[in-house]
């Protein structure tokens, strides 16, 4: 399999997270990229190649172009308004107040498009961002050029990121990127399964109403977990997407048995939807040692689930979400992609 990776990726290097009351280093740290790759070396999994830079056309292709104006200008804007420390949003458009208008100070225009006051914006977060995407995009050529499979050690994640709000530790949606640029070379019907233990509450909105692309995620249920306010069974989809997002909200505490069982079904709606590419939303924080998730998969489970994947016979992108506990990301991320590699032959 191929592995493309930036060192791009690792521009990014915040120093603060709002976290359970407290300012504290982030969990999504640019060590994960190293991490990962050092298994990816240690195994041999597939050679390591940079990926090309693709502009930000399929970027605007899902996310509102003032958005995307926004994260390119954000951190100079807030240095220039005298503020000292990273840029975290304090204010929200929330139910009570107007979401029509987007404020002309950047304290305000970080509210607006921020989902959480979790992700701090600093400097080299945008060129990171960008980096990510370029790696999900150079991963996909790579998949559809040749029919081999392909993961894109994508860093910032971007399964959170929606058409325009950052926040989970995302800016731009790497795996929406993939999806429509696929549709936008001629595919019919793409799926994106999500297996990172949030929702990937970003992917469903860019793609709720549309057919083309069904959309899965099976999380930590919100009604306990991040992001809380989407990522529920009863979000179908709607008008021509009716039927196209399947969302499957497990309790904390869920081991691999049970979470076996709803990716059987995910499977079967992927046959039955007769996707032709499939995008994996790769997070590995459904680890049992996740410093801040609550699944509880072990290390040899990661590579049952690569097994099933490979199940589908199609060509397929695996694209790095989250996975917080450093120490095992590398061993997580790569038995996946081992575990689809021995059951399919590659
Ligand atoms: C890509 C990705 O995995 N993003 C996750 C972002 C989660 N940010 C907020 C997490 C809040 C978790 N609170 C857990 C409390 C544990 N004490
Ligand atoms: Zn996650």
């Amino acid at each position: 399999m191929r592995v493309y990776s930036s060192e791009a990726t690792k521009l990014r290097r915040a120093q603060t997270e709002l976290h359970d009351g407290q300012l504290m280093a982030p969990f999504e740290c640019p060590e994960r990229v190293d991490l990962v790759l050092k298994r990816v070396r240690e195994t041999a999994i597939g050679e390591v190649v940079a990926p090309q830079d693709h502009g930000l056309e399929p970027v605007l292709a899902v996310h509102d172009a003032d958005y995307v104006a926004f994260l390119g200008r954000c951190w100079a804007d807030w240095q220039a308004a005298g503020n000292s420390g990273e840029a975290i949003p304090t204010n929200w458009p929330a139910r009570t107040l107007r979401g029509d208008r987007i404020p002309g100070h950047i304290g305000g225009q970080l509210g607006f498009y921020a989902l959480g006051g979790d992700t701090s914006i600093c400097p080299g977060t945008f060129e990171a961002a960008l980096a990510s995407k370029d790696v999900a995009l150079s991963a996909l050529d790579h998949t559809l050029e040749t029919g081999e499979p392909s993961f894109g050690l994508c860093r910032p994640p971007g399964h959170h990121a929606a058409k325009d709000q950052f926040g989970g530790y995302c800016f731009f949606n790497n795996a929406a990127v993939v999806a429509q640029k696929a549709l936008d070379t001629g595919l019919g019907c793409v799926t994106v399964l999500d297996v990172d233990f949030h929702h990937g509450n970003g992917t469903q909105q860019i793609f709720y109403d549309r057919a083309e692309v069904l959309t899965q995620s099976i999380h930590g249920d919100p009604d306990q977990c991040f992001p809380y306010y989407l990522g529920y069974a009863d979000e179908r989809g709607e008008g021509e997407g009716l039927g196209y997002n399947v969302n499957y909200p497990l309790p904390p505490g869920t081991d691999y048995a049970t979470w076996a069982e709803r990716l059987e079904l995910a499977l079967a709606e992927i046959r039955d939807k007769k996707a032709e590419l499939l995008v994996v939303s790769l997070g590995v924080d459904t680890f049992e040692g996740d410093p801040i998730s609550a699944f509880r998969l072990k290390s040899d489970d990661f590579r049952d689930m690569g097994r099933r994947l490979a199940g589908l016979g199609l060509p397929t992108v695996f694209l790095l979400e989250g996975g917080y506990a450093v120490a095992e990301i590398g061993v997580n991320a790569v038995n996946v992609l081992q575990g689809f590699e021995a059951a399919s032959g590659a």
